[in-house]
């Protein structure tokens, strides 16, 4: 049975959100966008009130890339629970009906379960893949967050598949990078804000990643973010700061923030109908990325007393904490469109 007083199985976590499909067919989906290496299911929620609509603006949710991150799914299927109790119990719609919630609470599900074995395991689970031609040994997993298909194996990345932060053979060779980046860019002109939830370290990282510059709408995303965060602190006196990920935490590159956000600028040479030549520049998404403007990363609890081992009685304060902001930043991108 779900319940947010304890860390909870991945079984539990695919039953429950199976279940709210079953018990909420009109508001709730679940698509199986593929399978792990493992063969273990890569299932992502859809939350929807009011009106159907195709061009309807969404929001995407993750957890768990990171499979030691264990308040991260915690505090995803919370808000995802938030979000569907404040429309059945309360008929408190207008976060749903505003936008169609699309919601992964668990990312790497091999590594998820492989973390009962071994707590502090990051990575996900596919190989062994060699070192030197085996004789260095071999070893499992590739960083998830350093495998999309943006800036791929840039800095702050390893090509060794020892690593914790090996960026893999190829961008997205993780089936449950691919999964996601395609469910994803066949919605991206949808999603109009992308978060993805790690831990820990109590921070809100904005793109870019890669390296150590901002992007053009720097001002946008921090302006949106500190309010998120201030409304968070405002919950149970957590404090958070904001910032440019490298310039705050360090570069690297691959993370899915930065496939999100990304884009390029694009110059086109436009022939008209009185043949006269005009220039046009444009913001596209890179060729694979998505070019979703509102692209965050948060790094939720603690600060480092318990790390990635953070006891199981501060998932629901987080879930009530990081839904508050979630819920800033919902309402201050609704105002964007
Ligand atoms: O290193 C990471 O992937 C993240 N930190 S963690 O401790 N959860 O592993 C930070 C990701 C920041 N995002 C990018 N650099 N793109
Ligand atoms: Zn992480």
């Amino acid at each position: 049975e779900m319940n947010w007083e304890a860390y909870q199985r991945l079984e539990t976590i695919h039953g429950w959100m199976d279940g709210l499909a079953e018990k909420y067919p009109s508001m709730v989906t679940v698509f199986d966008t593929g399978n792990s290496t493992e063969g273990r299911p890569l299932k992502v929620l859809k939350i929807s009130t009011g009106e159907a609509r195709a061009d309807k603006p969404a929001i995407w949710l993750d957890g768990g890339i990171h499979a030691r991150e264990w308040i991260s799914p915690a505090t995803v299927t919370y808000i995802a629970n938030e979000l569907i109790m404040q429309a059945t119990r309360y008929r408190n719609q207008r976060l749903t009906d505003a936008f169609d919630w699309y919601i992964n609470p668990v990312m790497n599900p091999d590594g998820y379960e492989y973390t009962q074995v071994d707590r502090l395991w990051r990575k996900t689970r596919s190989g062994p893949r060699p070192v030197l031609g085996g004789f260095l040994g071999w070893c499992r997993g590739v960083d998830p967050n350093r495998n999309w298909d943006f800036q791929w194996a840039g800095k702050g990345t390893s090509r060794n598949p020892c690593s914790q932060i090996y960026h893999g053979p190829n961008a997205a060779s993780e089936p449950e990078v691919k999964a996601i980046q395609d469910f994803v860019l066949e919605r991206k002109d949808q999603i109009k804000l992308f978060l993805t939830f790690h831990s820990y370290s109590q921070i809100l990282l904005l793109p870019w990643g890669y390296d150590e510059v901002r992007t053009d709408d720097h001002d946008d995303l921090m302006r949106v973010g500190l309010k998120a965060i201030k409304t968070l602190e405002n919950v149970h006196g957590t404090k958070y700061t904001a910032g440019n990920t490298a310039e705050i935490l360090y570069a690297a590159a691959g993370g899915s923030h930065d496939w999100a956000k990304g884009y390029h600028l694009s110059i086109f040479c436009i022939i008209n109908f009185y043949h006269r030549i005009s220039l046009k520049i444009r913001i596209r998404p890179f060729i694979g990325s998505a070019g979703i403007k509102f692209a965050y990363c948060y790094e939720l609890r603690d600060t480092g007393k318990r790390g990635f081992v953070l006891p199981a009685d501060q998932i629901i304060p987080s879930g009530q904490e990081t839904f508050a902001a979630v819920q800033s930043m919902a309402e201050d991108v609704m105002d964007f469109y």
